[in-house]
């Protein structure tokens, strides 16, 4: 088989590289180790950065978001006895958007699909080759166990986090940043109203916990627990109970609805940045080549960020033989992950109880300054609703 560009992974990052590819009329073929419905049942992210709004906007894939999805002003911010808005509208004129990265999968699959774009999922044995050169190729073996060879001018890895993309670039010429946070976050599904209209992120000393949605029906919650946390340490009733005592219900008479939970899980942090981006003919966008705490709500909005950049380079190389853009895309790219790198780390370092009384000590201090002061508030706001595409 052959393509011009082979894209390894269904993610995101992937099905939005091979959209804006398809718009410019390059040929892309999708790589998936998992199902279609896998794929389209994850439940990850939920926010959308007012740029990534534009961005699917512009791009033909915005009107559920729209319909669907609910745009948000700014967040509230809390600690025992106070909660504050800040309002991002405001303070520095752009705003989010509740959206799941569930209902943002199945837009671009359908959008795929009516384009008639070439996917193979429930694929193995992925492996990139000769990157180095200009006719790189990836191997698997199909559903039905048969080897494939697909050739390409370009691979592109948007294959996450545990993908086989990122360790084809030569340990001589990579370089890799990684913390690892002690502590996890147990994320649950709620079928129940939310009980606050926008998203709270509250600091406690029994530890950080977030309340979060999905509809006007289901909520998404989520629990600061030890690493390696065994979820059946956690039933219902406990998850419920500390999600009261966090969110402070009973304070001013703000009350926590609580209801089924539909799905639970625990979810290991870490800030983790590889560089460079490109070697060769392989190029990396999203969880492939960084991962960033939750906290921040920006994996999914740096992993769109990438492959707004990208499709323009790769277009400017496969049709016109340019490769000034191309060559600018790691750099470029990681102006934009290193700030979110910092902000993603800055609000989990902000929000997480860390077992030291003085580092609670600066929380509270920084976590009044960043609620009572303008300027504090405005660089919260800025990196929150998200910095332009290009940064
Ligand atoms: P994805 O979404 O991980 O997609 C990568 C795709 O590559 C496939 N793949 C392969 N395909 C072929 N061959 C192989 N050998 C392959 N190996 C892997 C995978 O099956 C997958 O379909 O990366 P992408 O597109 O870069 O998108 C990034 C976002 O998904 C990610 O940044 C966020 O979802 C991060 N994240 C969260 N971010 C938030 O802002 N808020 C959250 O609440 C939140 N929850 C999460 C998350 C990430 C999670 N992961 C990755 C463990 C919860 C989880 C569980
Ligand atoms: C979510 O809704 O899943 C969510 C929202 C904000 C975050 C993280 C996760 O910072």
């Amino acid at each position: 088989m052959r393509t011009e560009v082979a894209i390894v992974g269904a993610g995101p990052a992937g099905l939005l590289l091979s959209h804006l590819l398809g718009l410019d009329g390059i040929d892309s073929v999708v790589l998936e180790r998992r199902s279609r419905a896998y794929v389209e049942a994850r439940i990850r992210a939920g926010i959308l950065e007012s740029s990534t709004v534009d961005l699917l906007d512009a791009v033909g894939l915005g009107d559920r978001v729209h319909d669907e999805g609910d745009e948000h002003r700014g967040i509230y911010l809390q600690w025992p006895q106070e909660r504050h808005h800040l309002d991002f509208v405001d303070l520095v004129g752009r705003s989010v958007w509740v959206y799941g990265q569930t209902e943002l999968t199945r837009d671009l699959g359908v959008a795929r699909r009516a384009a008639d774009q070439q996917f193979a999922y429930e694929i193995s044995d992925t492996a990139v080759h000769d990157i180095e050169t200009e006719h790189p190729y990836v191997t698997y073996r199909d559903v039905v166990g048969d080897n494939v060879r697909l050739d390409a001018d370009v691979v592109v890895g948007c294959d996450g986090s545990f993908g086989p993309c990122r360790s084809a670039v030569p340990e001589h010429v990579s370089r890799t940043w990684e913390r690892v946070y002690p502590y996890a976050w147990l994320g649950v599904l709620a079928n129940v109203p939310p009980s606050t209209d926008e998203l709270i992120y509250a600091w406690h000393p029994d530890g950080f916990a977030l309340h979060s949605m999905r509809s006007d029906t289901v909520s998404r919650l989520y629990l600061q627990v030890p690493s390696g946390t065994d979820i059946d340490e956690w039933p219902d009733d406990r998850i419920w109970d500390a999600l009261a005592a966090r969110l402070g219900h009973g304070q001013d008479g703000w009350q926590l609805a609580i209801g089924p939970i539909a799905e639970k899980s625990v979810l290991p942090m870490r800030s983790h940045v590889m560089e460079p981006m490109r070697h060769g003919r392989l190029f990396l966008a999203g969880d492939a080549a960084h991962i960033v705490p939750p906290t921040g709500a920006k994996g999914l909005n740096l992993a769109i960020a990438d492959v707004a950049l990208l499709a323009p380079a790769l277009l400017a190389m496969l049709r016109k033989g340019d490769h000034r853009l191309a060559d600018a895309y790691s750099p470029t790219a990681l102006r934009r992950v290193w700030r979110c790198t910092h902000f993603s780390w800055w609000m989990t370092t902000m929000l997480h109880h860390s077992g030291d009384a003085f580092d609670a000590a600066l929380q509270q201090s920084q976590l009044r300054w960043v609620t009572t002061s303008e300027a504090g508030a405005a660089g919260l706001a800025e990196n929150y609703a998200g910095l332009p595409i290009g940064y």
